[in-house]
This record gives structure tokens, sequence and C-alpha cells, in this order.
């Protein structure tokens, strides 16, 4: 072969290079998330935020307030922006059928992260990138039932009404409490995954059940409620974490503060960092691939007083 055709053929398969590279970084991303209800919520913003920094993605940001209305909202607006990928937290499950299809037809790919969506169509999303929310609320029950001998009056903090959070933690720990017929769910109530709210409803129930001291542990779908929870066991009197058992999940660094210094028990951990995966799967998607699993596994520990403090210094969050 001519020395000038291996020169072409070198030039072009260098633009062409070029050109993919630049492609799969020239991205432009919406990101519809739920709101800045939670520590969790806020560090899972920042680390996509600072994943699309560090990949150079322009990244869309949408906070819809925990209001479902307002992410549709989101979605819509980027899809008529023409961005190249949607990221989606949903708030509840139900609603997203119409403009999920929407999105598929202006063929803009989507990512679920965290909460879950019911829809009909599965081809409506590439991937979804979350927890298992029935095995938190499992890990939480067991570590509770392991800690109380199976005997044990609770009183629970449930997350937002709707949400696959709320619901599958809620299942998840009420198959494993079913089995200790000695431990039950004596008052249950939503406070939206809130620290506000988780004070006030436990103030309520605290009342209630005259002044708390029959009871042997709060249950809270996360640590904002949990914290809330702990102020006002306190101010009823009775200590948390001593007087009644707190069990909680995320993990956030407060939580882990609050377990060493022995008010809080034991939090599930659930990863924020959902930025990395979900970028990885636009540029595979847009290098080709088309079958994705339909749920990619984000995992964690269960933090107690034995790796609370340990966990911290990692974080260096000390
Ligand atoms: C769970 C996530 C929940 C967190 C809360 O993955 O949806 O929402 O547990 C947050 O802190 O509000």
């Amino acid at each position: 072969m001519k020395k000038s055709m291996i020169r072409l053929c070198f030039t072009a398969g260098l633009a062409i290079g070029l050109v993919f590279s630049l492609n799969v970084q020239a991205l432009t991303v919406g990101f519809a998330q739920v709101g800045s209800e939670s520590g969790w919520r806020t560090s899972f913003s920042e680390s996509v935020k600072a994943e699309a920094e560090k990949r150079g993605i322009t990244l869309k940001f949408s906070d819809a307030q925990q209001k479902q209305e307002n992410q549709i909202k989101a979605v819509r607006s980027f899809i008529a922006q023409r961005v190249d990928a949607i990221l989606i937290a949903p708030v509840v499950e139900t609603g997203w059928q119409p403009v999920l299809m929407e999105a598929k037809r202006a063929r803009i790919p989507v990512i679920i992260l965290d909460r879950n969506v019911a829809v009909t169509d599965p081809s409506l999303y590439l991937t979804r990138i979350a927890p298992d929310f029935e095995v938190e609320g499992q890990r939480a029950a067991t570590w509770l039932t392991e800690k109380t001998g199976g005997k044990c009056k609770i009183l629970e903090l449930q997350g937002t009404v709707g949400s696959s959070a709320a619901l599958g933690r809620m299942k998840g720990f009420n198959a494993t409490i079913a089995k200790f017929p000695e431990t039950k769910i004596i008052r249950s109530q939503t406070a939206e995954f809130t620290r506000a709210k988780g004070k006030e409803v436990m103030e309520t129930m605290l009342k209630a059940e005259g002044g708390g001291k029959n009871i042997c542990a709060i249950w809270a779908h996360n640590d904002e409620m949990a914290l809330g929870a702990i102020q006002a066991v306190k101010e009823a009197g009775l200590q948390p974490g001593k007087d009644i058992l707190i069990v909680s999940v995320d993990a956030v660094d407060d939580a882990l503060k609050a377990i060493v210094s022995g008010e809080i028990n034991v939090s599930v951990e659930l990863s924020p960092h959902l930025g990395g995966p979900a970028f990885d799967v636009i540029n595979e998607y847009r290098a080709g691939k088309k079958d994705f699993e339909k749920w990619i596994h984000m995992g964690g520990a269960v933090f107690t007083i034995e790796n609370a403090a340990a966990e911290l210094t990692k974080r260096g969050a000390k």
C-alpha cells in the first residue's frame, strides 16, 4: 500500500477518534431531581453535579420541591431542549408513562435513579440505578429483632407516601418482624422523609402513648426523620438509643455522629453516588449498547456503634 494511502487512513482514523471522544464528552444531560428534603438527597445531587463537572458534561438540574408535576414539567423542558439524555429520580412510582413515552418518541434515552417508576413498558427507560429498599427494611428489622429477642413495640415514621423507598422499606421490615409475634408496629404515619415532620409526628405519637415509656423502638424510613424523632424523645424526658431504640436508613454523616453519641442504634447505608454509573450507561448507550440490565443495584453497609466512627473518619467527616 502506498505511503500516501497509509497516511490518509491514519489521518482518517485520528479524525474519527477525535469526533467520537468529543461526542462522548460534549454531552448535555437533564436531571429531574426530587428536591432537597434530606441530607441523603443533597449528597446525591452534589455527587451527580460533581461527576458531571469531572466528565465535562453539561448538566441541566431541576429541583422539583418534592412535587411530581414539577418533575414532569422539567422532563418536558429537557425534551424541548433536545438534551442527549435524561436522568429522573422519581418522587413517587405512578404517573410517569405519558412523559416517558414523549421522551421515547423524541429518541432521548432516560435513566431512572433511586426510587422506581411503575410503567407497563420497560423499554421506556434504559435502566434503573438504585438500592434494594426491601433489603434495607429487612436489614433494619433483623438488627432490631436480634437486639430485642423478638419482643418490641414499635413506632414507625414512614417516608413519602407512594414512593418506592417507603413502600419497599415497609414491605421488607414487616416481612421480617412477621416471624416474631411479640414484635409489633403499634403506630405508623408518614413524616415525608423530613426532620421537621419527623419531630412533629413523633411528639404526637409519644403523647398518644402516654409519654412513650412503653415504647421499645422507633423505626424511621430515613435518618432525617430519625434525627427529628430523637428531639421529640428527649423532650419527652427519655434517652434516645437507650430508653427507646432508634433504627433508620441512609447512614448520612449526621446519623453516624448520632450513632457514635449513642442516640441512634443502627442506620442502613445507601450510596448517594449514582451519577458515575448513570453517566457510564449513557456513554455505553451512545457507543452502541442497547441491552442494559433493567436494575443496576447499589448497596451499602449497616452502621452501628461498632463501625460508625471508622466510617466518619474514612469519609473525612469526623
Ligand atoms: C431512598 C431515597 C430516600 C432517602 C431519603 O433511596 O429515595 O429519599 O432514604 C430521601 O433520605 O428523602
